[in-house]
């Protein structure tokens, strides 16, 4: 029996270490992401990182989102460099299950948000340089893993139409010009490789679908994400 107990303890402590199956959700804003996270919540074996935006919403009683849509030039540093901070702790969070499915990563704030910023002139080059020396300090220091991206691929125009739909306060102001330029650099980082990392295999979702009809398309990728749970 004692060396069933040592067999049992060696096993517990080999899954205790070992990595979670990592799961990054991508796509554009209003794209479904939370809606995608929400539809795995049946599944024991899997946890959801999900609403990065309520932190952004509520930094001690700051709503830093919010300052940055008012006024960009101002508050797009202090904006940008608190949501790596916040998903820089969604990719070191210790798990208990072997697959974990986050919304968003520190990989779409750089490729996509952030040089989306330093295109159209709301960041500084000083700022961009000191948010990608940040960047490059954490890949190169710290364990971020991803295993699988599932990309929900949308129309700007689709999403567009949800965010006025969904009417959260802060978005009110964003443009189709915006989420156009939005959709073309998730384009370009996960589709066209544009940008030298693209840290995993990329599986792509067709998201301009509705709700009644996108639990069936979500269900395609139940088996990539699931596989590996075992
Ligand atoms: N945002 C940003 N910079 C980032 C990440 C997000 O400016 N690096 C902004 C864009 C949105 C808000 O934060 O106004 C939330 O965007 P997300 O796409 O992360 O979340 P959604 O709630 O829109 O996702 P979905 O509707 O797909 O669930």
């Amino acid at each position: 029996t004692l060396f069933f107990e040592a067999q049992r303890c060696f096993f517990k402590m080999n899954s205790e270490n070992r990595k979670p199956f990592t799961v990054l959700v991508e796509g554009n804003i209003g794209s479904g992401k939370t809606t995608f996270l929400e539809h795995f919540r049946q599944f024991e074996d899997i946890t959801l990182l999900t609403e990065p935006v309520e932190q952004w919403r509520n930094l001690r009683g700051w709503n830093l989102l919010d300052l940055m849509y008012k006024d960009p030039a101002k508050w797009a540093m202090t904006f940008q460099s608190y949501v790596s901070l916040t998903m820089v702790d969604m990719h070191l969070r210790p798990t208990p299950t072997p697959v974990k499915l986050m919304e968003r990563s520190i990989f779409s704030a750089r490729y996509c948000f952030v040089e989306n910023m330093l295109r159209n002139g709301i960041l500084h080059e000083a700022e961009f340089a000191v948010l990608d020396e940040w960047f490059r300090f954490i890949q190169q220091h710290m364990s971020i893993d991803a295993d699988l991206i599932v990309y929900l691929k949308t129309s700007p125009s689709v999403v567009h139409e949800r965010i006025r739909k969904r009417a959260r306060s802060e978005e009110q102001c964003v443009p189709l010009k915006y989420l156009e330029d939005l959709h073309q650099l998730h384009e370009d980082w996960l589709v066209n490789r544009a940008f030298a990392e693209c840290p995993a295999p990329v599986v792509i979702i067709d998201a301009d679908l509705d709700l009644s009809q996108i639990t069936d398309e979500y269900k395609k990728s139940e088996h990539q994400i699931l596989r590996k749970a075992v």
